[in-house]
């Protein structure tokens, strides 16, 4: 199993932290865990035993002994908090000492992390919800080639230049559109700098070396930050993230062919999230949104927002399952069902009379779907300490079978618990 990717299939916070967790300490002997996509904007949270690790920057294979976390080219890069979390981390007493970053890994500067919070409070009413991470500009001067990349700490007369260049359009906005003061080019400089020493030793060609990595016969497993309808392509534009997160965006995020890529995992929660504004055709505004949120425990693990609650809905399943090519689903969250009578899942949409079993066409026919429900029976019983598909209470199976049934791929397991060890495995 050379080439593994694992995405999210819903708008994020499905668990993937705890799945790419739980694959680097599970038969699956992982030896490269490569993030692709996104930056800060990411949180991800693993429980080992009591010990609970928010994680944003950094991938999640950090944890793992004898694992190899890379940071890929398609990451956007705050230096500040790469070395707060490797600090956080190695206090601790985590070995973060194989963590390697991509050369052509864009920086974060700190123009863009004001320029992301101005530019939201702008919006008013239009407002995406960003994290305020400065995500959104900096991929923009990516694809602007205005950006700073890790490789330019290493040529100062290059950064330099790159850094005024960028600063030419970016005190324009600044001062002229947001009424800001302007950045003197010395505080960029002082910031990149003082960390580019620290960073030295960690900066590799980080595609040849998982190209090497391959052929060697190593597995290498690459994790999505955010998830598939938060893809700048795929997802409910404009109400994205500035990446794409679903299993494509390996590729380009890792300098990994499709070619060697042979296991599309996707984690999918028992119900549905979001956090920042957009559609949401099965979105709670009452009390059954708010149990789930409570329940749950649905609040960001990056920013603290409460997540919106929602039922589980399969025309979110099943396009997660083209786009993504996913080979297996991994259906996190089940015990937060735990105690309902009744469990609605959505199973197409009515947009203006028409039934609709894929996703429509046009965001504004998503704006307007909603959700045609089909009920479960509930169960009242503990499931958090079930580890087998029998050990499931009879309700609670015949749940998952109905799901994974209309949900475009098989299901190969079922978070029971936030712990490491909390998951039924599927045959
Ligand atoms: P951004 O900051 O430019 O990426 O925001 C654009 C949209 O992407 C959403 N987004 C996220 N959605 C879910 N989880 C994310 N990470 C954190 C978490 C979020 C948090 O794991 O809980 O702590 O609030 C994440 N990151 C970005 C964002 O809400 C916007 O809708
Ligand atoms: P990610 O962004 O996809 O990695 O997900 P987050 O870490 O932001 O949010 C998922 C939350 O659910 C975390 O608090 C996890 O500890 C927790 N979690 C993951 N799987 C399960 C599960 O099966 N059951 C329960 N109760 N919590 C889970
Ligand atoms: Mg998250």
């Amino acid at each position: 199993m050379p080439a593994i990717v694992l995405v999210g299939a819903q708008w994020g916070d499905e668990g993937k932290g705890k799945a790419t967790d739980l694959l680097g300490n599970t038969g699956a002997e992982i030896d490269y865990v490569v993030k692709f996509n996104g930056g800060n904007n990411a949180g991800h949270t693993v429980v080992i035993g009591t010990e609970k690790y928010a994680l944003h920057l950094l991938p999640s294979g950090i944890l793992t002994p004898g694992v190899t976390p890379v940071i890929g080219n398609g990451v956007v890069v705050d230096l500040s908090v790469l070395f707060e979390e490797l600090d956080a981390l190695n206090a601790r007493g985590v070995d973060t000492s194989r963590l390697v970053v991509s050369a052509n890994a864009h920086l974060i500067p700190p123009y863009n992390r004001t320029l992301d919070k101005v530019a939201e409070r702008f919006l008013g009413s239009r407002k995406i919800g960003t994290t305020g991470r400065g995500i959104g500009p900096t991929y923009a001067d990516k694809m602007n080639r205005i950006g700073i990349r890790v490789q330019d700490l290493y040529d100062e007369k290059i950064l330099e230049q790159k850094v005024t260049g960028a600063l030419e359009q970016k005190n324009q906005l600044l001062v002229k559109v947001y009424n800001r003061r302007a950045v003197e080019i010395a505080e960029v400089m002082e910031e990149l700098l003082g960390y580019a020493e620290r960073l030295r030793p960690m900066v590799a060609d980080t595609p040849l070396l998982l190209g090497k990595a391959l052929d060697a016969g190593k597995t290498v497993l690459m994790e999505a930050g955010q998830a598939t309808l938060l893809d700048v392509d795929h997802g409910t534009y404009p109400f994205v993230t500035s990446s794409n997160a679903i299993s494509a965006g390996a590729c380009t995020g890792s300098g990994i062919p499709p070619t060697r890529i042979d296991r599309v995992m996707a984690v999918i929660k028992a119900y549905t999230t979001r956090v920042g504004e957009g559609p949401f055709p099965t979105e709670l505004l009452d009390a059954d949104g708010e149990w789930l949120r409570q329940q749950g425990f649905e609040f960001g693990t990056t920013t603290g927002r409460p997540r919106r609650c929602g039922w589980y809905d399969a025309v979110i399943a099943r396009y997660a399952a083209r786009v993504n090519g996913v080979t297996d689903f991994v259906l996190t969250k089940l015990d937060t069902l735990t105690g309902r009578e009744k469990i609605p899942v959505c199973v197409a949409y009515d947009v203006g009379g028409v039934r609709h079993e894929e996703m429509p066409m046009t965001q504004t026919e998503f704006h307007h779907a909603v959700p045609v429900y089909e009920e479960f029976d509930g169960w009242d019983d503990d499931i958090t300490g079930c580890r087998t598909f029998e050990d499931l209470p009879k309700n609670a199976q015949t749940y998952v079978k109905a799901v994974e049934a209309i949900s475009g791929a098989p299901i190969s397991a079922v978070g029971v618990g936030p712990e490491r060890s909390q998951m039924v495995i599927l045959d």
